[in-house]
């Protein structure tokens, strides 16, 4: 064998391996996840994430996220979160928020400020966090901290796409601030394998919405 189609074997055997090894790592997915409620409804603002049943995938770097206050309201209404996440609370009112939530999952406050607080809040303990403000009483936003890094909200279709997940059995689990019953209970499984796309649908049965009309009591925005 001439040096040259020495290198050339070598340069194909190479070529094989590498291309074998990219199949074996070949994501599962997409998930593509529908919620409704009990009368087939869209619902929006669901939160669908998927718990690895077989061995626990490798901890992202803590991310980071942002919860918004956009005239005089939280954006998102829902922001879902991996534990470990730092979120900034920007103020884009010219106007002074106070923000605090007395959830378990994390107890803290932003005493009343303009523009960006210094710090990132972390959220550090899984569960729901209800978001309010001193000044106004009708907003309210939740901060759903998950222990997979895993998980989607739904559009206003009531839709969800999960993506980049390794092959392997998973429970998909859906929760919304109004959720009647425990996030655990709406467990289905979702088999993944590798290049293959897989759907599931969850039915959840909600409470009726409580919030408090902003037009009541808010004298600044129109009737
Ligand atoms: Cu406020």
């Amino acid at each position: 064998m001439t040096p040259r189609r020495a290198v050339a074997g070598l340069f194909l055997v190479f070529a094989l391996a590498s291309h074998t090894r990219v199949n074996a790592q070949a994501p599962g997915g997409p998930v593509e996840a529908t919620v409704a409620d009990e009368k087939g409804k869209p619902v929006e603002d669901a939160v669908v994430s998927l718990m690895p049943l077989g061995t626990a995938p490798a901890a992202p770097a803590p991310p980071t996220a942002i919860m918004d206050q956009h005239d005089k309201e939280f954006v998102p209404y829902v922001l879902p979160v991996y534990l470990g996440t730092r979120v900034t609370f920007p103020n884009r009112d010219n106007i002074r928020h106070h923000v605090y939530s007395f959830s378990s999952a994390k107890k803290f406050e932003l005493p009343l400020y303009i523009g960006t607080p210094a710090a990132p809040v972390v959220f550090d303990k899984p569960g729901v966090v209800a978001l309010g403000c001193n000044i106004h009483d009708w907003m309210l936003a939740y901060i759903y901290v998950l222990t997979t890094p895993f998980f989607a909200k739904t559009a206003a279709d009531g839709k969800a796409r999960l993506e980049g997940l390794a092959p392997g059995a998973y429970e998909a689990r859906v929760w919304h601030p109004r959720l009647r019953g425990e996030t655990e209970k709406t467990g289905k499984p979702v088999p993944l394998a590798a290049g293959e796309a897989a759907q599931v649908s969850l039915v959840v049965s909600l409470k009726s919405e409580w919030r408090i009309p902003r037009r009541l009591v808010d004298p600044y925005k129109g009737s």
